[in-house]
């Protein structure tokens, strides 16, 4: 018999794999492939809830520990079943406190909460007991019906350099060109935005830098301020840039720009919190940070010394709870709330939309790496970006349903890999032999 609040009868975790390009950031170059972390809840109603994470062997192992602190739990306790994984669920230890601040990927498996992927699968069954949208029953409850997504634009480097399979030929569209095509130049960058608006509709444009130069990869915003007049336009070279270089580049070209996302970090004995301040200081240019303040023990300083603006509060990192009550913070100081991402399936891409939809103020578009997975979805009623942003499906809880054989295909990928965790030197090394990660040298300046 069903009870009437249904229980969680079963959990299951799949790692699994989806094909990327060879995007270029600071930490050198994406894999072929790029792994997350899928859980599946079903419950004695016969619903499904789920939920996406990270990838990697930590978050892995941290999600199957939570399995006995899950089962037979009603759905409605989803508060006091995420208390006590957060008080008796594995989590990797030494933890060196850096935090985000040099864009270790070592460190991921610190920042990133696994329990966010449980508190989503949860609220995901919640939504469908009261026939609710997520955006609904989360927060402060919905704020909007569409929220605005940026494009994300990314260098690209040169996969026939290399003889990993990296996906090509994959669509038609001028998009699905040249998404999987190196892109290293200025008339790259602006053609890779206008094929992704002319696919997405985006209104505003964020880039990832700590590749080129800080002057090349400047040039490419006045480019892009140029053929988008109107677009809000951000660089994110992950504080690759000296405080003195940060303040030069904003002087010589601040104009193109409307805010801008981790320009330095940690240098002569300061933190990172503490050079953004001395930027934020010397430039007035507004600051988005997922660097500086990816939990609140770091966001406390960040506020006292007025090092940021736009917190990106990642729910992977902050929680479905902790994101939004970041975003009711924020408003009601004035500052702006934004989510960072990374390589992600449609399934964060509904939470984010779901998390977004109930972020109360003036919230900044969001962040997306999905256009670079978009055909990969494992729902088969995926949400869509036109139009710039994302409608809030009338379906409750998440909105999507998960496809089981695409799911399993997933992580068919996922077994055959050799390697689960981020590693972005591999790919890297192709193009410069040797090449090794430094938190304040452009990839490519070497
Ligand atoms: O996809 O390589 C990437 C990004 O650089 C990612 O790792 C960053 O964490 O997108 C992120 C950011 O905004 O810093
Ligand atoms: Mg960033």
């Amino acid at each position: 018999m069903t009870s009437v609040i249904p229980k969680i009868t079963a959990m299951k975790v799949y790692p699994v794999a989806g094909y990327d390009s060879m995007l270029l950031t600071l930490s050198g170059a994406h894999y072929p492939y790029f792994t997350r972390n899928i859980v599946v809840l079903t419950d004695d109603s016969g619903q499904m809830g789920i939920g996406e994470i990270h990838g990697g062997d930590s978050i892995t192992k941290s999600l199957e520990s939570y399995k006995p602190l899950i089962i037979g739990q009603k759905i409605t306790e989803y508060r006091r079943i995420l208390n006590d994984i957060r008080q008796k669920g594995w989590r990797e230890k030494n933890d060196s406190g850096q935090g985000l601040q040099q864009l270790n990927l070592a460190n991921l498996k610190y920042v990133v909460h696994a329990e966010a992927a449980i508190e989503c699968a949860l609220l995901d069954l919640y939504g469908k007991f009261v026939n609710l949208p997520m955006c609904d029953i989360i927060g402060d409850g919905r704020q909007r019906d569409k929220v605005e997504m940026l494009g994300y634009l990314f260098y690209i480097g040169d996969y026939h350099k290399t003889d990993l399979p990296y996906i090509h030929d994959d669509d038609n569209d001028a998009w699905g060109k040249v998404r999987r095509q190196e892109t290293l130049t200025v008339a790259g960058i602006v053609k890779q935005a206008e094929a992704a608006q002319a696919r997405y509709g985006f209104k505003n444009f964020k880039l990832k830098g700590g590749v080129l130069s800080g002057d090349e990869e400047m040039q490419a915003v006045v480019a892009l301020h140029k053929r988008f007049p109107d677009a809000r336009i951000n660089l994110d070279p992950n504080g690759a840039w000296s405080l003195q270089e940060a303040i030069d580049l904003t002087h010589k070209y601040g104009d193109a720009l409307t805010y801008l996302e981790d320009p330095c970090g940690p240098e002569s004995g300061f933190s990172g919190r503490e050079i953004m301040s001395f930027y934020k200081n010397a430039t007035n240019m507004p600051v988005a940070t997922n660097m500086i303040a990816t939990d609140w023990k770091q966001f406390y300083p960040s506020l006292m010394m007025k090092s940021v603006d736009i917190v990106l509060a990642d729910p992977h990192f902050w929680g479905i709870n902790g994101s939004l009550r970041m975003a009711s913070v924020l408003n009601d100081w004035g500052l702006t709330w934004g989510s960072h991402s990374n390589n992600h399936f449609d399934i964060t891409l509904a939470l984010y939309a779901q998390v977004s939809a109930a972020a109360p103020g003036n919230i900044t578009a969001i962040d997306t790496h999905f256009i670079w997975q978009d055909d990969q979805q494992l729902c088969d009623d995926a949400l869509q970006i036109s139009d710039g942003g994302i409608k809030i499906p009338k379906r409750p809880g998440l909105g999507i349903n998960i496809n089981l054989e695409k799911l399993e295909a997933a992580n068919k990928l996922y077994t055959t890999l050799k390697h689960h965790d981020r590693d972005d030197s591999l790919a890297m090394q192709y193009l410069i032999p040797g090449w090794q990660f430094d938190p304040k040298q452009p990839t490519l300046v070497r």
